[in-house]
C-alpha cells in the first residue's frame, strides 16, 4: 500500500509589495523575520539592554556568558556575502510584464503568447566592472536582467544595454574580465575601462572591437536606467504549439527613448552623486513615473545555416540591423515598486541563462552555452549553496516539486519518503509531464561535427559591424565616440597599446582614426584601409528627430526670497501635468514665503548641482548677487546642452553666467506662463539642445 502522506506541492511566493499574484503580508515583511515591536535575540528572547555588555562590574571584563553580545557580534561579522564577480553594483525593481498576444504564433510560452497575461517580474540593472560601492555613471556596459515569475516556471532574460558582446566564446570570459577589472597590483582604476590592460586585450583580441565602440559611444554613459535599451544579445529559439521553431533576438525599447549623459556630467556625477542611476530609478518609481519598456523580437527562419542575410546568428559580436529585420512588439514591462530590502531582494536575486520555460530555448551560440554553466555555478559561492531558489526573491511562482533535497540553507520541510523518480513509495508522485502536459521538451535537432577547439569562419569578421555602427551615428554622436577613444586611450601608459588601438580604428573609419591620433599626438597608421560599408542603420542612432515623453524629468527652478512664487507654482502645475517634477533651488533651505504663496526649497546652492536637473529655469526675482554656485550650475547646464530658461529679470542671472539668452535652447519670457511651460516640455522631449553643440564646442577649445 502506498503511504497516504503527500509531498508538499504548495509554491512559496516571492515577497513583492505589488507584484501580480503576490499573497504575502501587505507591507512585504516576512512575519518570521520581524514580528511584534519588542527587540529580541534571533531566538525570540526579549532583550532588556542592547547597549552594554555583561561585565563583572562597571570597569570589569566582559563575561563569556553574554549570549546576546556574542550572537549580535557573530551575526554582524557575517553580514557580507561575496559580491558578484561581475555586475557587482546594481539596483532593482519589481514590476509587471503584460503580453500583447502577438507572439502566440511563434511560441507556446504563455508569458509571451497569452494576450493580456500579466506576469510579475523583478529587474536588476547593473554596471559590469565596478565593485558594489563604485559609482553608477562610469563608462561601462550596463546589465539589464529580468526575472519573469511565470506560471510555467521562472524565465530569466539576462541581457545588457548593448546588443553585442566582447567575445564569441565563453572560455574567454575570465580573460576579458581580468583585463577590464582594475590592475591587480594596485586596484586602479575603479569601475572603468580607461587603462592599459583593458586596451591591451581589446586591441589584441579584435573580436572585441564591436562591443568596444558601443562602450565608447553614448551608450556607455546612460542618462538613466529608464532611458536604456535592453538586449538579450544571443539568438534564442522559440517553439510554438505545433513544435515549429523560429530564431529570435530580444529587444527592450524604453518608452522615454534612449538618452545619455554627457561625459562631463558622468564625471561630475561620479563624485557628486555616485548613486545617480540608483537614485533616479528609486525616485521615479516613488514619484509614480513608472519606468516602461516594450519587449520586441526580431524573427528569423530557423534554417540549418542559422544565418540571416549573411549574418551569423550564433555570433554574439554581430547584430542584425533593424532595417533588415524589424523589431516586432510582443509585450510591455512596467516597473512599479521598489524593493522593500536591498540585500534580501536586489543583492540576493540570482539570474541564470538556463532558467527557461517551455516555448523558449537557447541556441548553440558558444557564449550562451558557457553562460549556462557559469550562472548556476557562481551562486554556489555567492549565495552559499544549491538552495538559492528558496530565497524569497528567487522563489518560482509556479508549483515546485523537484526531488532535490537537503544541502546548505535548506528551508523546505519536505514530506514523503521517495525523492526519486520513478517511485512506488509515494504513489509515484511527483510525475514527469510530457509535451501536452506542459513539460519542457527540447525540440529534437541533429548535431554532428568533429571534436575540436574551433569556430566558424564567419566569426573572423571583426570590423564590418563596428564600421556600420560608426557610419550610422549622427555627426554629434560620432564626435562623442572620437572624444571617448581620445580620453580613454589618453589614460593609457603604454605607447604600443595606443598605437595598436589606432590600427584597429583605421579599420573602422579613417576620420575616427585620424581625429583620435591627433588627440593622442601619434601618427595615423599607414596603409590600413577602413572597412567598406554598404548603407547605414538609422535605428542605431540615439538622437532622433521626434520628441519623447518627459515622465520623471526634473526641472530645477533657481529662486530666492524675492522670487515670483506664483510664477513657480504655475510652471510647476503645467510641467507636473506632463509627468515632470519641479525642484526649487535657493540660497538657503526651508521655505520661501510671499504673502499666501509658499515654496519648499528642495535644493540649496550648496546641495544642488546641475547634473540632477534635465533643465534649469531662473525665476523672476531670483538673487542677482552673482553667487558662483548658482552661476556654475547654469554654466554647466548650458554646456551640457540642457534646456535653460528665465522669466522676468531672471534673464539677468543668465547673462551674469555668460549665457546668451538668444542661444539655441534658451527659453525666455516676461512671465512663467503656459507658453513657457510648453517650450520647456518641447525642449525636454528632445533631451538636449543639440543645435547648441557648435557654440559650446567652440568655447571649449
Ligand atoms: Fe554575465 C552576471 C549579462 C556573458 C558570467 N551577466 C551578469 C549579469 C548580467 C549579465 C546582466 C548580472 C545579473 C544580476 O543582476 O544578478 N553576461 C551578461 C551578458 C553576457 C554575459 C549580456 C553576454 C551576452 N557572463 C557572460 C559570460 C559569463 C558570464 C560569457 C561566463 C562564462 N555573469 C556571469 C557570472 C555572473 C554574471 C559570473 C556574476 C553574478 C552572477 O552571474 O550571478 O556568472
Amino acid at each position: 500500500m502506498p503511504p497516504t502522506r503527500k509531498p508538499n506541492t504548495s509554491a512559496p511566493r516571492t515577497v513583492s509589495p505589488t507584484g501580480v499574484g503576490y499573497d504575502g503580508p501587505e507591507d512585504g515583511r516576512d512575519p518570521r523575520a520581524q514580528a511584534g515591536d519588542t527587540l529580541t535575540t534571533p531566538n525570540g528572547v526579549r532583550v532588556a539592554d542592547t547597549d552594554h555588555s555583561l561585565k563583572a562590574g562597571p570597569r570589569g571584563p566582559v563575561l563569556l556568558e553574554d549570549f546576546h553580545l556574542r550572537e549580535k557580534i557573530m551575526h554582524f561579522d557575517h553580514e557580507r556575502i561575496p559580491e558578484r564577480v561581475v555586475h557587482a553594483r546594481g539596483a532593482g525593481a519589481h514590476g509587471v510584464f503584460t503580453a500583447y498576444g502577438t507572439a502566440s504564433k511563434v511560441t507556446r510560452a504563455a508569458v509571451l503568447a497569452e494576450k493580456g497575461l500579466q506576469t510579475p517580474v523583478f529587474v536588476r540593472f547593473s554596471t559590469v566592472l565596478g565593485s558594489r560601492g563604485s559609482a553608477d555613471t562610469v563608462r561601462d556596459t550596463r546589465g539589464f536582467a529580468t526575472k519573469f515569475y511565470t506560471k510555467e516556471g521562472t524565465w530569466d532574460l539576462v541581457g545588457n544595454n548593448m546588443p553585442i558582446f566582447f567575445i564569441q566564446d565563453a572560455i574567454k570570459f575570465p580573460d576579458i574580465i581580468h583585463a577590464g577589472k582594475p590592475h591587480p597590483d594596485h586596484e586602479i582604476p575603479q569601475a572603468q575601462s580607461a587603462h592599459d590592460t583593458f586596451w591591451d586585450f581589446v586591441t589584441l583580441h579584435t573580436e572585441a572591437t564591436h562591443h568596444t565602440i558601443w562602450n565608447m559611444s553614448d551608450r556607455g554613459i546612460p542618462r538613466s536606467y529608464r532611458t536604456m535599451e535592453g538586449f538579450g544579445v544571443h539568438t534564442f529559439r522559440l517553439v510554438n504549439a505545433e513544435r515549429e521553431t523560429v530564431l529570435v533576438k530580444f529587444h527592450w525599447k524604453p518608452k522615454l527613448g534612449v538618452h545619455s549623459l554627457t561625459w562631463e556630467e558622468a564625471q561630475i556625477a561620479g563624485g557628486v552623486d555616485p548613486d545617480f542611476h540608483r537614485r533616479d530609478l528609486y525616485e521615479s518609481i516613488e514619484a509614480g513615473a513608472f519606468p516602461e519598456w516594450e519587449l520586441g523580437i526580431q524573427v528569423f527562419p530557423d534554417t540549418p545555416e542559422e544565418t540571416f542575410e549573411g549574418i551569423d546568428l550564433l555570433d554574439p559580436t554581430k547584430i542584425v540591423p533593424e532595417e533588415l529585420a524589424p523589431v516586432q512588439p510582443i509585450g510591455r514591462l512596467v516597473l512599479n515598486a521598489n524593493p522593500t530590502n536591498f540585500f534580501a531582494e536586489t543583492e540576493q536575486v540570482a539570474f541564470h541563462t538556463g532558467h527557461l520555460v517551455p516555448g523558449i530555448e537557447g541556441t548553440n551560440d558558444p557564449l550562451l552555452q558557457g553562460r549556462n554553466f557559469s550562472y548556476l555555478d557562481t551562486q554556489l559561492s555567492r549565495l552559499g549553496g544549491p538552495n538559492f531558489t528558496q530565497i524569497p526573491i528567487n522563489r518560482p511562482h509556479a508549483p515546485v516539486n523537484d526531488n532535490t533535497r537537503d544541502g546548505f540553507h535548506q528551508h523546505a520541510v519536505h514530506q514523503g519518503q521517495a525523492p526519486y523518480t520513478p517511485n512506488s513509495v509515494d504513489g509515484g508522485s511527483p510525475f514527469p509531464a510530457d509535451w501536452s502536459e506542459g513539460g519542457y521538451v527540447h525540440v529534437p535537432r541533429v548535431v554532428s561535427g568533429q571534436v575540436a577547439r574551433t569556430a566558424p569562419a564567419s566569426f573572423d569578421d571583426h570590423y564590418s559591424q563596428p564600421a556600420l555602427f560608426y557610419k550610422s551615428l549622427t555627426t554629434i554622436e560620432q564626435q562623442h565616440v572620437v572624444d571617448a577613444y581620445t580620453f580613454e586611450l589618453g589614460k593609457c601608459f603604454e605607447q604600443p597599446i595606443k598605437e595598436r588601438a589606432l590600427t584597429v580604428l583605421a579599420r573602422i573609419h579613417a576620420d575616427l582614426c585620424s581625429q583620435v591620433a591627433a588627440g593622442l599626438g601619434l601618427p595615423v597608421p599607414k596603409k590600413i584601409k577602413a572597412e567598406k560599408v554598404r548603407g547605414e542603420s538609422p535605428a542605431l542612432r540615439q538622437i532622433k528627430p521626434t520628441p519623447f515623453p518627459i515622465d520623471g524629468r526634473i526641472i530645477g527652478v533657481v529662486a530666492g526670497p524675492e522670487a515670483d512664487l506664483r510664477g513657480i507654482a504655475k510652471l510647476r502645475a503645467a510641467l507636473e501635468a506632463e509627468g515632470a517634477q519641479v525642484k526649487v533651488v535657493a540660497p538657503h533651505g526651508g521655505q520661501l514665503v510671499s504673502g499666501k504663496d509658499v515654496e519648499i526649497v528642495e535644493r540649496t546652492f550648496a546641495t544642488g548641482r546641475s547634473i540632477e536637473f534635465d533643465a534649469i529655469v531662473v525665476a523672476d526675482g531670483a538673487p542677482k548677487d552673482g553667487d558662483f554656485r548658482a552661476l556654475v550650475m547654469l554654466q554647466e547646464a548650458f554646456r551640457h546642452l540642457k534646456g535653460i530658461g528665465a522669466w522676468g529679470d531672471g534673464v539677468e542671472v543668465l547673462r551674469a553666467a555668460g549665457i546668451d539668452p538668444k542661444a539655441p535652447g534658451v527659453i525666455t519670457g516676461r512671465k512663467a506662463n503656459a507658453a513657457m511651460a510648453a517650450e520647456t516640455v518641447a525642449a525636454l522631449g528632445m533631451h538636449r539642445a543639440w543645435d547648441r553643440t557648435p557654440l559650446v564646442r567652440s568655447s571649449m577649445v
